[in-house]
């Protein structure tokens, strides 16, 4: 069985950035909604004493699974994603991020613009991430529930970009959501700690 987690601040503490109805609706109704069907799905199946992750890689080439794969995938998606942000987030950087994203992408402000542009030109529903790849930083961005773990990649961050996520608080304005998501929200010491 797998549970919604319960996030690590208030409903209303991460507003008026990312509103308390956002969340209420975003944590206690979308990503539960997630959760229940996976556990409905896999019921009784092969996948019922499976990891999370076994779970999303033994169901992500298969059509026929595709409930349970996109069911698991955001259940995973979501459970990062709450973990990405804080009260008071965004900011400076721990020094060992700090020094390895201006490493790779050569400072904090090209990295900026190129996470927020990930999650601008995502057609659709989807994320954009931060991940690792053969100790490499990537940034990229999925369409609807896939992640970047089945391309051999491990997430530090990942941003919801369905609209469920911004519209109640940014209406279309998904640049303006990325960039106060990027700004005020992003909890880098636990981005830094994926690492
Ligand atoms: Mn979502």
């Amino acid at each position: 069985m797998f549970y919604l987690p319960k996030l690590d601040y208030k409903n209303n503490a991460l507003s008026p950035i990312m509103s308390e109805q956002t969340l209420d609706l975003h944590h206690g109704k979308h990503h539960q909604t997630y959760i229940t069907n996976l556990n409905n799905f896999v019921k009784s199946t092969e996948f019922e004493k499976l990891s999370l992750e076994e779970i999303i890689k033994k169901t992500a080439e298969d059509k026929s699974k595709s409930a349970i794969f996109n069911n698991a995938s955001q259940h995973w998606n979501h459970n990062l994603f709450w973990k990405c942000m804080k009260p008071n987030g965004g900011g400076k950087m721990p020094s060992k991020l700090e020094n390895r994203i201006i490493k790779e992408f050569s400072s904090i402000e090209k990295f900026r613009e190129e996470f927020i542009k990930a999650g601008v030109t995502q057609f659709g529903s989807g994320w954009c991430w931060l991940s690792t790849k053969n100790d490499k930083l990537i940034i990229s961005n999925t369409s609807n529930a896939e992640n970047p773990l089945i391309y051999n990649m491990r997430p530090l961050l990942g941003c919801d970009v369905w609209e469920h996520s911004y519209y109640l608080d940014y209406k279309n304005k998904r640049p303006i959501y990325l960039e106060n998501f990027f700004d005020k929200l992003i909890n880098w010491e636990f981005v830094a700690s994926n690492l």
